[in-house]
């Protein structure tokens, strides 16, 4: 098969984004035009002169590449051009944050674009700050261990239940240790008469301080744990099935894997912490019958 997004890029090895990025384009190419927001997926691919782009591929700034796609779809629209998909691509803060109202307004208008997160819960590009899709207790640039502070303190923002609350018609999640999973996702979200969303966490090696080694498998412990649970829904209604082993993991077990969680596991009151973060992923195994 061929790649569409081709190893001569500067990601750091064993970097989740590219991983899931080369999956979910080589799943559209090559009748696709990608439109890609500002962020570590963008300068780590496009380094003047070369591009890893074997499609089309348009650099948005970091809040507007629904705009974009908008603009991109009317031109299709209007040459009859049924054939080509158009692609989003954007980090978190492009998602969760700066580029959200342009997205809603995608949502509203009801644009046959599919739009893929990939979410590592931080700035990555700019020096790891956090985002609205940071993690309860990561550590990050702008949530720092320090006195009584224990990293981020605040919610992870529900994006799929904002899509859904948009009815957007495919909504998906997935993370970069489930590459078939994501791939067949990205399929139905092409076959979607209307707009798409499928967020899909993506290892940071240096944001999470976790190992090239333990990359997928904290992506995959992510799921197994029930904190970042693979889901589909169709139409609003959840379809998916979670392919993971059961009974679920600990939460503990992926915090482990990472740095960014470390003071967790090591002050006296990141119990309470990590007691908040297992209530989030026995929350959702409940609330998605999981
Ligand atoms: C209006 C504006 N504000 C800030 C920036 C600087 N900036 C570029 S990329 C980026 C962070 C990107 O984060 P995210 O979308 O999560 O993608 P990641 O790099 O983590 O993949 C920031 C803050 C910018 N380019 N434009």
């Amino acid at each position: 098969m061929n790649n569409y997004l081709d190893f001569n890029n500067t990601a750091c090895p064993g970097c989740g984004q590219i991983l899931a990025a080369r999956t979910v384009v080589n799943a559209l190419a090559p009748d696709v035009i990608v439109v890609n927001a500002t962020g570590c997926l963008e300068i780590t691919t496009t380094r003047w002169p070369h591009s890893s782009w074997g499609v089309p591929w348009i650099h948005s700034l970091f809040g507007n590449p629904s705009s974009v796609a908008s603009g991109i779809s009317a031109v299709l629209r209007h040459r009859g051009d049924t054939k080509t998909k158009i692609l989003v691509q954007a980090g978190d803060g492009s998602t969760f944050d700066i580029g959200f109202g342009a997205l809603s307004g995608l949502w509203s208008r009801r644009e046959a674009v599919i739009y893929v997160c990939y979410d590592n819960e931080i700035y990555a590009n700019t020096g790891m700050q956090s985002s609205g899709s940071t993690r309860l207790g990561a550590r990050t640039a702008t949530s720092p261990v320090i006195g009584e502070a224990l990293g981020f303190s605040g919610h992870k923002k529900d994006m799929l239940a904002i899509a859904l609350a948009h009815n957007v018609p495919y909504v998906a999640q997935s993370t970069s240790a489930y590459l078939d999973d994501l791939t067949a996702k990205i399929k139905k979200a092409a076959a979607t008469d209307g707009p798409s969303y499928i967020q899909v966490l993506s290892s940071c090696i240096p944001g999470w301080g976790v190992t090239v080694k333990d990359s997928v498998n904290t992506a995959r412990l992510a799921a197994e744990t029930g904190l970042y649970p693979l889901l589909e829904f169709v139409n609003g209604v959840e379809v998916g099935r979670h392919k993971v082993p059961r009974p679920f993991k600990s939460v503990k077990e992926y915090l482990i894997t990472q740095n960014r969680f470390k003071h967790l596991l090591e002050k006296p009151a990141g119990v309470v912490v990590i007691k908040d973060l297992q209530k989030i992923a026995d929350d959702q195994i409940r609330k998605y019958k999981l």
